[in-house]
């Protein structure tokens, strides 16, 4: 019997590759959208990391170019495809706003053109964010939650979330978004905070450098693992109905409690490094973010399984290993 198909942008990504290693396990023969770059050997450095380089197939593309994904859509045609790219970075996105609306907002539409147009079969996960919650509407942010972006990313994936909608309610596509919160892992950016405090407390615990500069400390956030978060994205496309759904963990912690787990995990004590330093202030902040998971437990019967203890810990002794032998990601 032939193999599932599904395709994934943003397959070099954190959570493409994470979702390539959950699909390939499920038995997925699983194809990605890569974008050429001069710099050859930061090409596929998670997937190598999770040893699936050689199992995946990988196909030139870019979310801004609509022929190349149609022809990508059409030589592939996937059951399923996954719209993880994006210029995913909240802060970059003040620097290169017009950047960010093309690939993270336009992207997204092109993805929906091109599956229309050579796919309309094909089931599709667009990949939310609940900055899109921004300035929160209520405490607890649910689907029904008012949106109210504060960054121009935020804007670009509002703009993406409701074309989604409308692709599903006007032309009858399978098309479900994912609201995720804040999930992360040993393969999260460097530039990101989290993978930011563990790197430097593996750093500062292997005398490589003393201090760790951060900025805005008491901004809350709604941390997961990915690992967990990319078998909602499959659930999503398993339902015989396509949805919007929340993923979170239903906990909010600050900057300042997750740097305290993870220098306290490495026997150190984050007084003695943290500083703090306005060039990773922004121009506006989302202050708290809090999920509601309740539908996905429900409907898709998932759930966490990640503590943010455990993510922390994983983490920092991910980072503790790469610095003793010499690797990057
Ligand atoms: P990530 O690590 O930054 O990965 C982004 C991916 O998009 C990379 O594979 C990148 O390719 C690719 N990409 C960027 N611009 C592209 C373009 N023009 N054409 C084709 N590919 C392009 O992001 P992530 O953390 O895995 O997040 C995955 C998705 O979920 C993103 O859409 C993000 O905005 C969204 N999201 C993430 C979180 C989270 O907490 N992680 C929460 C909510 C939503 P290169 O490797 O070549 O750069
Ligand atoms: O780790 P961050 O850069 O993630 P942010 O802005 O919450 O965005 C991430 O999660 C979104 C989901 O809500 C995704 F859609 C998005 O793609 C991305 O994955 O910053 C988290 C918080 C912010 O409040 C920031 O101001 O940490 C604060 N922070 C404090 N010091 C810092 C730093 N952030 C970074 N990146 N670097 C710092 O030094």
């Amino acid at each position: 019997m032939d193999r599932k198909r599904a395709l994934i942008t943003g397959i070099t990504g954190q959570d493409g590759a994470y979702l390539a290693q959950f699909l390939l396990s499920k038995g997925y023969e699983v194809h990605g959208l890569l974008r050429r770059s001069a710099s050859a050997d930061v090409i596929g450095s998670r997937l190598r990391w999770l040893g699936i380089a050689d199992s995946v197939v990988l196909h030139d593309g870019n979310l801004t170019d609509l022929s190349g994904l149609l022809r990508v859509m059409q030589e592939v045609k996937p059951a399923e495809v996954y719209n993880l790219a994006a210029q995913s970075f909240v802060k970059s996105s003040w620097q290169q706003p017009l950047l960010t609306g093309s690939v993270t907002g336009l992207g997204a539409a092109n993805m929906l053109e091109a599956v229309r147009i050579a796919c309309p079969d094909a089931r599709f996960y667009q990949a939310s964010s609940s900055e899109m919650y921004g300035l929160i509407q209520e405490p607890v942010q649910s689907e029904t939650t008012p949106f109210y972006p504060r960054s121009p990313y935020a804007a670009a994936k509002l703009y993406a979330h409701w074309m989604t909608v409308n692709y599903r309610e006007s032309f009858g596509l399978h098309a479900s978004s994912g609201i995720l919160f804040n999930h992360e892992s040993p393969l999260r950016g460097i530039e990101f905070v989290t993978r930011k405090i563990t790197d430097g407390v593996a750093r500062i615990k292997l005398g490589m450098q003393d201090k760790l500069a951060l900025g805005n400390m008491d901004a809350k956030r709604d941390w997961g693992h990915a690992r967990d978060y990319v078998q909602a994205m499959w659930l999503m496309l398993q339902q015989d109905v396509p949805e919007d759904y929340v993923i979170a963990t239903g906990r909010t912690v600050a900057v300042s409690e997750f740097c305290r787990l993870a220098f306290e995990h490495a026997g150190l004590t984050m007084e003695d490094h943290v500083v703090q330093d306005e060039r990773y202030m922004r121009p506006a902040e989302v202050d708290v973010l809090l999920g509601n998971p309740e539908k996905a437990r429900k409907n898709l019967g998932w759930a966490p399984e990640t503590t943010l203890e455990m993510l922390v810990a994983e983490m920092v002794e991910a980072d503790l290993q790469r610095l003793r032998h010499h690797e990057h990601l």
